[in-house]
């Protein structure tokens, strides 16, 4: 009997996040320059701290230091959050979180797709940060008209594309060439489309609604808005974004630079206009496209987010700082009041970590401890622990980010609140607890270093 070998939705996620990489760099020239300056900083800083060059070397982590971490996309219908459900699955990629954005005045709610497992996350972590425009949040029923039936027109995926979603989840896998055959078709619906779909008076109409909205309803598909590689040091990669002739965001996003880090911190620069058509061949242009880098920390636990988001929100309320320089010294001194070592991060409950044994722990002599405190193995040498990095998203910083590619027009928040049920039916599926998912790899490591200690 023959037997088909299937590729692994790791390996397809890694052709995704290959193709998709090599598609954005040669649209946006822009965003090869931010990888490679990237690239230089992760460098510098391998080279004057060798014990971290070791520890990413045991990590394996080395490789693929400077390779995309996320991308972002933003669909115009539920249909079309539906169909990327069934892709982002083929991939390994499984919708975690909810996040309302409509608190900030931008009109779209959002989920991000992403591999689960710790494997998979090893493997490849890339995710797609997934926004689904709501139109009910359009007021003015003449416009929210139209732009439904401007999205009723189009269909972002290819007929290939569709089809392979179906043999896919008929059999179970994809060969190989199905594999190369369905990443290049998906990318298709990523890529950017120099032609709108209406004419200039439409798109200005809903540009004026709000800009977002006229980037989702007016062109052929989501074109990827921007991808995101890690960086080991943002703020150096911060600091040297305009000597190499790219425009920063005013501020990095989410918490300050600490001894343990926290999160996720995030910079971008800033989208260019870029050249369009409008219906009729009529020239003008489209800012929508940009490139962000990301430097993550450790995941929180519900109380340790708890303390964040007032920190944060301290923050916010505290005087404006006229550049990131003085936004980072001010938020160095208001999170003052966040422990930072690893062991107050423990014992406050505030972090997720992994624990396992330590040599020590493995002898034999180690069996029989009484196994119920984590903490006292610690101490006693058996056992020692590594903070569980942060795979999602933040809400507020996810605000900041789109603020800064909509150009200057700011935006009240929308009454309507968050709307996670609409969002799940639209999804056809609940979208994931990311709390669940660290408290889980917790969990299990401690049941593995319980298991062989009381062996
Ligand atoms: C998504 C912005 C959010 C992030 O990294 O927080 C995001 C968008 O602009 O579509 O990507
Ligand atoms: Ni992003």
């Amino acid at each position: 009997m023959v037997h088909t070998a299937y590729v692994s939705a790791d390996n397809i996620r890694t052709l995704f996040s290959d193709a998709m990489s090599r598609m954005y760099q040669q649209e946006v020239p822009q965003y090869g320059t931010l990888v490679r300056l990237v690239a230089d900083i992760n460098e510098q800083v391998l080279a004057s701290e060798p014990a971290l060059h070791e520890q990413l070397q045991q990590q394996g982590e080395l490789e693929r230091l400077s390779l995309e971490r996320h991308g972002a996309i933003r669909v115009g219908t539920a249909d079309e959050l539906h169909m990327l459900r069934r892709i982002f699955a083929i991939m390994g990629m499984q919708p975690v979180s909810y996040y309302d954005l409509s608190e900030a005045g931008v009109p779209v709610h959002s989920t991000a797709f992403r591999p689960v497992d710790p494997a998979s996350l090893q493997r490849n972590p890339f995710r797609i940060f997934t926004s689904l425009l709501r139109l009910e949040l359009i007021e003015d029923d003449a416009l929210r008209q139209q732009a439904e039936a401007i999205l009723a027109r189009r269909d972002i995926f290819t007929p290939k594309a569709r089809a392979l979603v179906d043999v896919a989840e008929a059999q179970g896998g994809l060969t190989d060439a199905q594999a190369q055959e369905f990443v290049a078709e998906v990318l298709e619906t990523f890529r950017w489309h120099r032609h709108a779909t209406v004419d200039h008076a439409s798109y200005q109409a809903l540009q004026d609604s709000h800009r977002l909205i006229a980037d989702v309803v007016c062109f052929h598909g989501p074109h990827i808005n921007h991808l995101t590689p890690r960086t080991l040091d943002i703020d150096a990669v911060q600091q040297h974004m305009p000597a190499a002739g790219i425009s920063p965001k005013a501020v990095i996003e989410g918490p300050p630079r600490r001894r343990c880090p926290i999160l996720l911190r995030q910079t971008s620069f800033t989208a260019l206009e870029e050249p369009v058509l409008f219906a009729g061949e009529q020239a003008g242009t489209h800012t929508a496209r940009f490139g962000e880098i990301e430097q993550r920390g450790m995941a929180l636990t519900p109380k340790g987010r708890a303390l964040y988001d007032e920190l944060l929100a301290r923050s916010r309320q505290a005087p404006a700082q006229p550049d990131n320089d003085g936004h980072q010294r001010q938020l160095v001194d208001i999170f003052a009041d966040f422990p930072d070592d690893e062991a107050s991060l423990r014992q406050q409950r505030l972090g997720y970590f992994r624990y396992e044994l330590t040599d020590a722990g493995r002898q034999p002599a180690a069996r029989g401890d009484d196994v119920s405190d984590m903490e006292t193995l610690i101490e006693a040498g058996l056992v020692q622990a590594s903070p569980i990095t942060y795979e999602d998203f933040l809400p507020v910083s996810a605000a900041g980010i789109f603020q800064s590619n909509l150009g200057s027009a700011s935006h009240q928040a929308y009454r309507q609140n968050a709307s996670k049920a609409a969002f799940e039916r639209a999804l056809g599926c609940p979208v994931i607890d990311e709390f669940g998912l660290y408290a889980d790899m917790q969990d299990a490591s401690i049941q593995r270093v319980r298991q062989v200690l009381s062996a």
